[in-house]
């Protein structure tokens, strides 16, 4: 039984899909906490509900990146994870967090990396023209957004998208794809080769919504 802590900040919709497929699924693996930078995210909430563990660092409370960092470690380290899955999670991580976690830590980014690491990418995927966007499920290492790539999930940009449309689109594909990455790790089936990661039982690395529509 493997323990999964996963980090959120905010409304934690990924967070949800990777709880309830892991009770749907059966996994081998038990979510043992969800915590959030801000004790306000809705998240908590449902995490509660379902009696899952929950709890808050405020990195407001600290001077530096690495205090807070360090609390928040410690609070992860309570539950003894064997996975740590950042699900909506926004504070950059300092090189000793990420080190400490390093190999057993999981993050999704909202677009097709490496294209537009960093924030805002639905607008920017929009201003750059792009006609594909999507998310990228990666192992964290301390170069933010840069870690090997997982899965990737790819949707259609559309004429008329606006950073809403297209993140709601990508979102979607986001539920389908992280709880699977995440299963993988569970089961033991990633490998990685220095940037590459390989499913080792073949199952699909990417997901493609199709293209059916002209508008959104
Ligand atoms: N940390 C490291 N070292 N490496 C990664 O790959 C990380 C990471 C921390 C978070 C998630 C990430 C994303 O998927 C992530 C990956 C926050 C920011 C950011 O600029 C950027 C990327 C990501 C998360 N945060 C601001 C900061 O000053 C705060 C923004 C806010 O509060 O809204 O930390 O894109
Ligand atoms: C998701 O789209 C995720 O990819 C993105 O924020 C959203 C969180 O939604 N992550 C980042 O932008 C990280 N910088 P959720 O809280 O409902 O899972």
């Amino acid at each position: 039984m493997k323990n999964i802590v996963i980090l959120i900040s905010g409304r934690g919709s990924n967070m949800e899909a990777i709880v309830e497929a892991c009770a749907s699924e059966h996994w081998s693996a038990r979510i043992a906490a969800v915590i959030s930078n801000k004790a306000e995210a809705t998240g908590l909430r449902f995490a509660a509900d379902r009696g899952i563990a929950t709890a808050s660092v405020d990195h407001r409370q600290f001077d530096t990146r690495e205090a807070f960092d360090a609390e928040l470690a410690r609070t992860i380290d309570g539950f003894a994870p064997d996975l740590v899955v950042l699900a909506g999670f926004m504070r950059i991580l300092t090189e000793g967090f990420v080190r400490h976690f390093e190999g057993r830590m999981l993050n999704i980014h909202p677009s097709l990396l490496p294209a537009f690491p960093g924030l805002h990418t639905h607008q920017r995927a929009i201003e750059a023209g792009c006609k594909l966007a999507g998310a990228t499920v990666h192992f964290v290492t301390p170069e933010l957004d840069h870690g090997p790539i997982v899965a990737q999930a790819a949707v259609p940009v559309l004429v008329g998208d606006t950073p809403e449309s297209l993140s709601a689109r990508v979102l979607k594909q986001e539920h389908a794809v992280y709880p699977r990455a995440v299963r993988w790790f569970v089961e033991g089936r990633l490998k990685v080769d220095g940037h590459q990661v390989v499913q080792t039982e073949g199952e699909a690395q990417l997901v493609v919504a199709a293209a059916t529509t002209t508008s959104p």
